[in-house]
């Protein structure tokens, strides 16, 4: 069992001098989604996701030794380089369940400065790219001290783990391409620890359009969380999660041979399943708005008029993902511009496509 505990990582603070570190981080798509957990961030089912490019989290941490006697882990939070106190809070908690794996943050004074390119809280998987960018830092912050984690798949899969205990998705935003996470023996050295990159899919699927259409920047009524831990009593979760394992056979065929039906009705299918799970849980919720039916039918309309391959994703939120391959993007455009987009909070989207991952910046 894969244990990241080391009481060894401690610094001189007498002799440390301040540094800092900076990584932009994606957020990342699944087209089989991780919905339902147990233990410590341990998912019910593996999950696939495209890594985005354009939705991010850029990060800065600054540390220094610190200079007060008190126990805790000293830490100032900028959000959008204003202080914020519920977002210091989160990773505050976040920091503490992790001073067994980095016993240094203990004797450090650290100053986290985020943003996003895009609103946090509107089911963009805010939680992917800031967790992911975080635990990027973490990890850099380890290897400048330590000089511990110079192999590159050693520091991916350190700050893969690391993320995943902040956010179950935030794990496969490290990879660039498509991130796998969950046990599977459709797929080696798969882990329930950390995500690995999925590399063996066609070259459609290495840039394809994920075009984010913003239906409510508002905040979700019912956090991810919450949603995870409602599975546990949703009779239909045993099901579910059955279906998960057996859709990555027929996903990693389909992705493997370019076969842009087979994958277009599985990511329709799994963003309607977890919508499906939300309103079937008890208590019942739902995410989806008006304007997020409406361009369903629409681009499921649009499918069988023009035959091209645009099908459809849902994150937990309202916001659809529009999915196509980019050599079709000057005909679907036009059409996202006149039909979709008005019916999007203020004519909003985000042109998005799969990306190259994260980078240090
Ligand atoms: C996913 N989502 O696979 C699924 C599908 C959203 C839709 O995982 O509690 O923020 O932090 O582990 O990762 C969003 O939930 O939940 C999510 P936590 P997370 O991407």
């Amino acid at each position: 069992m894969l244990d990241y505990t080391n009481p060894n990582l401690l610094v001189d603070t007498a002799t440390l001098e301040a540094g800092s570190t900076a990584w932009r981080s994606p957020s990342n798509l699944a087209i089989v989604k991780y919905w339902g957990k147990h233990g410590v961030q341990l998912p019910r089912n593996p999950s696939i996701s495209f890594t985005l490019q354009s939705a991010f989290t850029e990060t800065l941490v600054e540390y220094a030794p610190k200079t007060s006697t008190e126990e805790g882990i000293e830490l100032e939070f900028l959000f959008h380089r204003e202080p914020n106190e519920a977002f210091r809070a989160k990773v505050l908690k976040y920091l503490e369940s992790l001073t067994d794996i980095f016993p240094f943050l203990r004797q450090l004074q650290l100053r986290v400065q985020s943003g996003n390119s895009f609103p946090h809280s509107a089911g963009i998987a805010s939680s992917a790219s800031s967790m992911s960018a975080l635990a990027l830092c973490l990890c850099t912050i380890e290897d400048t001290l330590f000089d511990t984690l110079g192999d590159d798949e050693a520091f991916e899969r350190k700050a893969s783990y690391i993320a995943r205990l902040g956010s179950g998705s935030a794990c496969r935003s490290i990879y660039g391409g498509l991130g796998l996470w969950g046990k599977t023996d459709l797929h080696e050295g798969s882990s329930d620890l950390y995500a690995v990159p999925f590399q063996e899919a066609h070259e459609i699927f290495q840039s394809y359009q994920d075009d984010i259409l913003i239906v409510s920047r508002g905040e979700k009524a019912v956090s991810s969380r919450a949603g995870h831990a409602l599975m546990e009593g949703n009779p239909y979760a045993p099901a579910r999660y059955q279906q998960a394992n057996a859709r990555m056979q027929s996903l990693l065929d389909a992705l493997r041979a370019g076969d842009l039906e087979t994958f277009g009705q599985i990511a329709e299918n799994e963003a309607l399943t977890l919508h499906a799970l939300m309103m079937a849980s008890n208590p019942s919720y739902m995410l989806m708005q008006p304007n997020t039916l409406e361009m369903i039918y629409r681009i499921r309309a649009y499918r069988a008029d023009t035959k091209h391959p645009v099908y459809f994703s849902l994150d937990a939120g309202p916001n659809i993902h529009l999915l196509y391959p980019q050599d079709i993007i000057h005909e679907v455009r036009p059409w996202v511009d006149a039909e979709l987009a008005p019916l999007c909070e203020e004519n909003a989207y985000l042109p998005d496509f799969v990306g190259e991952g994260p980078e240090e910046i």
